[in-house]
């Protein structure tokens, strides 16, 4: 994908593939990192606090993207389907990069009916006119200031989390006090090695770096197919935020990574532990109405510099009717 320089889209730009000289992935940091509260108070990054009030934030997604889904997750589980408005990028390469459009191929993808952009860029250099740099989903935007307040979804999460519970009747917290070193002791780890290692195995342009993200993946995937082999969820009995953002992962992994990303020593499915706490948190509802992984597979294996001639593979079959098959997690105790 390209970026914004200056305030100018350019297409293909080698520092957007963000590969040092090494061969190795290197993910650049999110921009945007203001706070909605629900006092309005600023949170423990940036400056500006925003006020959270039902129907004033707009989120820009993409169905492919495991980051945009942990935050159309939580609006989900937190009940904010109808207080956060979504737009959902076409499926697909583009080549201004997130695209929005009225597609009757794509129905489940509404256009962005808040400021009109067909290109997500334009609310970047809407709220900075000379910015520079990646330009991704989820983005988190206020309709009321017109500019982005967000983009990096580990952040999204924990507002949603928290900032809008007097306007729900979902209250549950996903990440509590009791468990919050827990939490970011496990986080660290899968982002780096799972999350973030699936990215650094499929785009590392060297064979030393692809070898290394690719064995420290599967060693992680091996410890927690045993950890999930003694307990319901990654910290013990109660369903948290790790558990969702190792999921966002593992439900793409034998559809996307497998192939496009050359993430092959195991497939999820030959997990039993990692695939039947995959499935339970697919059934949860409203959790699979989240994804497509039809969309999924068109993004990952349209992405030129791992797959030049875009062919998209018919397999692996079925994974809606795979993970909606009965699980087995109930053999341990889930807390109320
Ligand atoms: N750290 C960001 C990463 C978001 C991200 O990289 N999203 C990808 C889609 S999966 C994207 O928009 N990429 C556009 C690009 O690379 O130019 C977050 O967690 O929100």
């Amino acid at each position: 994908m390209g970026m914004l320089v200056d305030g100018a889209w350019i297409d293909n730009d080698a520092t957007a593939r963000e590969v040092a000289t090494d061969g190795k992935f290197q993910r650049t940091e999110s921009q945007f990192r203001s706070w909605v509260t629900a006092d309005g108070c600023p949170g423990p990054t940036g400056d500006g606090g925003f006020l959270a009030e039902p129907g004033r934030y707009h989120l820009y997604l993409a169905y492919t993207c495991p980051w945009a889904h942990r935050a159309l997750i939580f609006r989900a589980i937190k009940g904010l389907d109808s207080a956060i408005t979504v737009s959902m990028a076409q499926p697909g390469r583009h080549e201004q990069g997130w695209t929005f459009a009225d597609n009757p191929d794509f129905p489940d993808c509404p256009p962005d009916h808040v400021n009109g952009f067909k290109h997500l860029h334009q609310a970047y250099t809407a709220s900075e006119v000379d910015y520079t740099g990646k330009v991704t989903v989820p983005t988190l935007w206020d309709k009321q200031t017109s500019q982005v307040v967000n983009n990096e979804s580990s952040e999204i999460i924990r507002m949603f989390n928290v900032a809008f519970d007097a306007f729900t009747n979902a209250t549950e917290d996903y990440y509590p006090a009791d468990l919050c070193a827990e939490i970011d002791t496990i986080n660290a780890r899968v982002y780096h090695t799972v999350n973030n290692g699936v990215y650094r195995a499929g785009f590392a342009s060297s064979q030393e770096a692809y070898e290394e993200a690719v064995v420290a993946l599967f060693d992680t995937l091996d410890d927690l197919e045993k950890l999930l082999g003694t307990q319901r969820y990654l910290v013990g009995d109660r369903l948290t935020e790790a558990d969702w953002r190792l999921w966002v992962t593992l439900i793409r992994f034998d559809a996307c990574y497998v192939g496009a990303f050359k993430c092959n020593i195991r497939r999820i499915a030959d997990y039993p532990n990692l695939t039947n706490f995959t499935r339970e948190l697919y059934q949860i509802p409203g959790i699979s109405k989240t994804f497509s992984f039809g969309y999924a597979k068109l993004n990952y294996y349209g992405i030129e510099r791992v797959n030049p001639n875009g062919i998209i593979p018919v397999g692996p079959e079925d994974q809606e009717s795979f993970y909606s098959m009965p699980h087995d997690r109930d053999r341990f105790p889930a807390a109320d």
